[in-house]
């Protein structure tokens, strides 16, 4: 096991070929966008490289993917994690691949350690920082390469307002947009762009929330039986997770949907101002994540799970 720095994780890219790059479960902005970069940018080196299909992927980040899923004869001899924190976050089909791990690249503080050499940077906004800086190294940047990189960056920090943001991921997206990216159509569809069935789902959670710590603290829920009247589906709830945050005065959001009958994902946001640690919180339901935005899958009704949730916030909360 070596911890590599970018520039040294794109050598080892170099001497590689046949190439598969796995994307965490649920896959975000930020996976794909990180997979899709790299693998075009491996390509770009005459190098076999793909994906592997995530059947989870949501339309707003399927059209980056659509050229890099591998076929099903494909037989990868180097295997690259990206964004992926977990055992836990590997979907089914990429499951087999956890012991072959031959780089994992991911920026979460609670990275826990697989792959036989890893590339993480826990300073990092997004995971798309650290594989900008491995594509710079394999070569001139794209198009191609910067758009879905772009969209990383941009779609882990909320277009670039989220407190993670940094300098460095200004710099970034600055070196992307260089590029020449139509980095207004990606941001327009992703930040400014809502389905009607969206504002109903946010219509009902903002209508619904349940404030505690004296309203510092706020649920909102999305149960199985709300989403099916609405007729909303994975497309509508893209980083529904944030939407606690926008209300005045919260610095604990705790985001409940319910995903099969009595299973729950929660999504934790909490404040800048560190009077809840959400990986600490999620860590004692048995997920993980980063301070300021953390995650945890739970079972029982929604009173229990809420109940879970408010003893885990209780015993990690600062005043
Ligand atoms: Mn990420």
């Amino acid at each position: 096991m070596s911890r590599l720095t970018p520039k040294e994780a794109a050598a080892l890219l170099r001497q590689k070929d046949s190439i598969l790059i796995l994307t965490h479960r649920r896959p975000d902005g930020d996976t794909t966008g990180c997979a899709v970069g790299l693998c075009l940018a491996l390509r770009q080196l005459g190098k076999s490289a793909y994906l592997l299909k995530n059947p989870d992927i949501t339309e707003i980040n399927a059209v980056y993917a659509g050229p890099c899923w591998a076929p099903a004869d494909f037989v990868p001899d180097f295997v690259v994690s990206v964004d992926i924190a977990a055992k836990s976050l590997f979907f089914p089909e990429a499951e087999k691949y956890f012991d072959r791990i031959g780089l994992a690249v991911d920026h979460h503080p609670s990275f826990e350690g697989f792959g036989e050499a890893q590339c993480v940077d826990a300073s990092r906004a997004a995971c798309g920082e650290i594989v900008y800086e491995i594509c710079r190294e394999l070569g001139e940047i794209s198009p191609e390469t910067a758009l879905p990189l772009y969209a990383a960056v941009a779609t882990d920090t909320g277009c670039f307002v989220y407190a993670n943001t940094t300098a460095n991921t200004h710099r970034v997206a600055a070196a992307l947009l260089e590029t020449g990216i139509d980095y207004f159509a990606v941001n327009k569809r992703h930040f400014r762009t809502k389905t009607r069935r969206r504002i109903a789902v946010e219509a009902e959670l903002l209508g619904g929330a349940e404030f505690f710590h004296e309203d510092r603290g706020v649920f909102l829920t999305a149960p199985l039986e709300m989403m099916e009247r609405i007729g909303a589906d994975e497309n509508d709830m893209e980083d529904i997770s944030s939407l606690a945050g926008i209300i005045e005065g919260v610095d604990c959001g705790a985001v409940l949907r319910e995903l099969k009958p009595g299973k729950w994902k929660l999504s934790l946001r909490t404040g800048a101002n560190g009077r809840v640690n959400a990986t600490d919180a999620c860590t004692l339901l048995g997920g993980g994540g980063h301070a300021m935005a953390a995650g945890a899958s739970l079972e029982g009704t929604l009173e229990e799970v809420k109940a879970m949730v408010l003893t885990a916030v209780d015993r990690v909360k600062r005043d």
